[in-house]
């Protein structure tokens, strides 16, 4: 007779051959100096804290932050680079801005890295914002004639293509809220932008697609979503069209032209009705759910539900999933739960490739500015000195050994704290890595 099966699996989660480690960022949230953007143009009109300035300097430094991504045992990069620095004016390109790009993207390549470019993360040149940006039709034909003169020159070093970051969460920040540059509030501009964006993507797929051989994708942010505990009817429809429209409307004009998914998990919402006629989305801090510094919650089912929801069998990446805080413990937890998930939706047949972290060091976080910290390393803005944080090495040891060892997943139950963690593992990020033999 067979031994009765194991109900409890109490070995480290160990993820497929070939999985990604990397981390991700954008060229404007840590280069500097991208003075020929619209973004560059909307912070002049904003206060001294929202400026993005040097940011990092990472124009200057992109050796010393490869290097430490090395060291880290990353295994891949996602980056972007700048339109607007390329492409200052109309038709004329700026060669030293593309030699710089080669430069760092052979930097990547010299030192083994999966390299997965974004070519659109929010930012455009000047010149695109005056003729009316992403509402002008004619955008999307200048940013193919613009990849179409950059392309050739690095795509050896590139092995993954974004065209587009989060079509999306730009739509909703720029459009609707009118918060980000070009700051329109108008639904119809809005979509508009949404399909000039759809057909600028497709005609960038087509393009890339053809030269051969690398996938091409974009980033889409998913958000997971439930209705309150009532489950009233009304609040189960909001879940639903949120779902579709959020999530599955730029796929949807999009279909067919995805060799793989880039997936952006930050975000759950709860439909609440309370007593009002339509259901509005809860407050997490207001329900004393943990949240991040910028009140994001931390919900890490949220990205086994996104996975499930969206798998349809291409390969998945996880272009961004990362916690804004001063808190590294707090950190040090997110990534061992969030990974955890990313391992569970694995387990039920979800083919998730790679997981980027958002993001190597702090950045400049759009309208936010400075203030929020998600990196793996941290920035002193006076200085630009670079210091590694505890939780970048638990990550660290998760690449190096393809693994989460069942020793950590038991301090879970616990409120982990980095310093037990690396205590527990006996004293420091040395002995750290004997416990990844467990
Ligand atoms: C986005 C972008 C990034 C953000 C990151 C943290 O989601 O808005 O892709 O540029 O900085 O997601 O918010």
């Amino acid at each position: 007779m067979e031994p009765p099966k194991e109900q409890h699996d109490h070995g480290p989660l160990k993820f497929p051959e070939g999985f990604l480690w990397g981390s991700a960022s954008s060229a404007h949230q840590v280069e500097g100096g991208n003075v020929n953007s619209d973004w560059w143009e909307w912070e002049q009109k904003h206060s001294e804290e929202k400026r993005s300035g040097d940011a990092t300097d990472q124009y200057n430094r992109f050796e010393e932050d490869i290097t430490l991504a090395q060291n880290l045992n990353l295994n891949s990069q996602r980056l972007s680079i700048e339109w607007a620095r390329i492409e200052p004016k109309p038709g004329i390109y700026d060669e030293t801005a593309i030699i710089h790009y080669k430069q760092v993207l052979k930097s990547l390549k010299d030192k083994h890295f999966k390299v997965m470019l974004t070519l659109w993360h929010f930012t455009l040149p000047q010149w695109v914002s005056d003729i009316g940006g992403w509402e002008n039709p004619l955008t999307g034909e200048y940013f193919v004639r613009f990849l179409k003169r950059v392309v050739p020159e690095i795509d050896r070093f590139v092995d993954f293509w974004v065209t587009l970051n989060e079509p999306g969460v730009y739509i909703f920040m720029a459009y609707l809220e009118g918060v980000w540059p070009p700051q329109k509030k108008s639904r119809t501009r809005a979509l508009y932008v949404l399909w000039n964006l759809a057909q600028a993507h497709k005609k960038a797929y087509q393009y890339l697609h053809l030269r051969g051989g690398k996938p091409v994708g974009i980033a889409q942010n998913l958000q997971s979503y439930h209705s309150s505990h009532k489950h009233s009817l009304i609040e189960l429809f909001s879940v639903y069209f949120s779902d579709i429209i959020a999530n599955h409307t730029f796929y949807n004009l999009t279909g067919g032209c995805h060799d793989f998914l880039g997936i952006n998990y930050y975000f759950h919402r709860r439909f609440n009705r309370n007593k009002r006629l339509f259901p509005t989305i809860e407050e997490a801090e207001n329900q004393h759910r943990e949240v991040s510094d910028l009140g994001w919650e931390i919900f890490p089912e949220g990205i086994f539900d996104v996975l499930e929801d969206i798998s349809n069998h291409k390969p998945i990446y996880i272009t961004e999933c990362g916690i804004a805080s001063t808190n590294d413990d707090r950190r040090t937890r997110f990534l061992i739960q969030y990974l955890s998930e990313v391992y569970r939706a694995i387990g039920s047949g979800v083919r998730v490739k790679g997981f980027f972290y958002w993001s190597l060091t702090d950045n400049f976080e759009w309208h936010e500015g400075f203030a929020p910290r998600f990196g793996l390393v941290e920035i002193d803005y006076k200085t630009l000195k670079r210091t590694i944080r505890p939780s970048a090495y638990v990550y660290s040891e998760i690449a190096k050994h393809n693994k989460i060892p069942h020793s950590l997943l038991r301090l879970l139950g616990h409120t982990i704290r980095v310093e037990e963690v690396l205590c527990y593992m006996h004293d420091g990020p040395k002995a750290l890595c004997e416990h990844f033999n467990d």
